[in-house]
């Protein structure tokens, strides 16, 4: 398999589609498999790289889903996405069984928000297939993860949890050519945790996977703007500008045209003599 890097050059974007009745940003929206069908489309068609289908909410104070809800939620769009599109679709799960039944649906690549701690067979699936993985960074649960988190030095933390999961990853049968990693905008952090991560990039980069970064819509945003969930994407597109100029590979966004455009513009001007 190619390497990531190789197979979704930088900056790659990577449009969100949740089948979920609570995701924080666009829960209950696209519940019903064709609806999530056509708005993934509608994503490919806007030029995402890659379609992230989830059925469980991770947002702050969610509960989580039984096994067989959330395979009902995701089997149908899966399979749908991958008989409508060539866009490579990623199941956003911690569970080995979803996304083992995923990849047999098609999926190419699995984003597991808790790093593979949540599931003890997650490591084995992933490995087995071959497929490409994504390691995030959460402190704690969904359900209590925003109760007041705290670290000494969140940059230095949240790095050296992210080169301890990679090097468990590779040790576990994965390549590690086939390793991204996320430091987890918003989960277990503050608003000053979150820009910490976001001003000091370049050092979770320096650790050597690609980065995927996932800040659309997030409440930080709202709180340094003022703005409700839809009024969002304006924001999300300069934090992810600003992103790509400290190495982010890949961004999780819900607004996929608009950030493909400024994209688009900051790489012309970066190209101009
Ligand atoms: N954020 C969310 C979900 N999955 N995966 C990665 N790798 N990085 C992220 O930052 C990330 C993620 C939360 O956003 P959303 O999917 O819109 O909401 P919900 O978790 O409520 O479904």
């Amino acid at each position: 398999m190619l390497p990531l890097r190789e197979r979704f050059p930088a900056p790659a974007v990577m449009g969100v589609v949740n089948v979920t009745p609570d995701s924080f940003s666009d829960g209950g929206a696209f519940l019903d498999p064709k609806a999530a069908i056509a708005h993934g489309l509608e994503l490919a068609a806007e030029g995402a790289d890659v379609l992230d289908v989830g059925g469980e909410s991770t947002r702050p104070g969610s509960d989580p889903v039984p096994l067989e809800v959330e395979l009902e939620r995701v089997l149908p769009v899966i399979e749908g996405l991958v008989r409508e599109t060539d866009v490579p679709v990623s199941i956003d799960t911690v569970k080995a069984e979803v996304a083992d039944r995923a990849i047999r649906a098609g999926a190419a690549l699995v984003n597991d928000v808790t790093a593979l701690r949540h599931d003890p067979a997650m490591a084995e699936v992933v490995a087995a297939a071959g497929v490409p993985v994504c390691l995030m960074h959460m402190l704690g649960e969904p359900k209590t993860m925003q109760d007041d988190p705290r670290y000494d030095d969140v940059v230095a933390e949240v790095s050296a949890f992210l080169e301890e999961r990679v090097a468990l990853a590779t040790q576990r049968g994965i390549a590690a050519d086939q390793i991204c990693i996320d430091p987890g905008i918003g989960f277990g952090k503050t608003a000053d945790h979150n820009l910490a991560l976001l001003r000091h990039l370049d050092r979770i980069a320096a650790i050597g996977p690609p980065v995927l970064l996932g800040a659309s819509r997030k409440s930080f945003l709202g709180a340094l703007t003022g703005q409700p969930l839809e009024g969002r994407d304006i924001a999300t597109v300069a934090v992810n500008l600003a992103a790509v100029r400290r190495g982010a590979w890949m961004l999780r966004v819900h607004a996929v045209r608009a950030t493909r455009d400024a994209l688009a513009v900051a790489a012309a001007i970066e190209a101009a003599p």
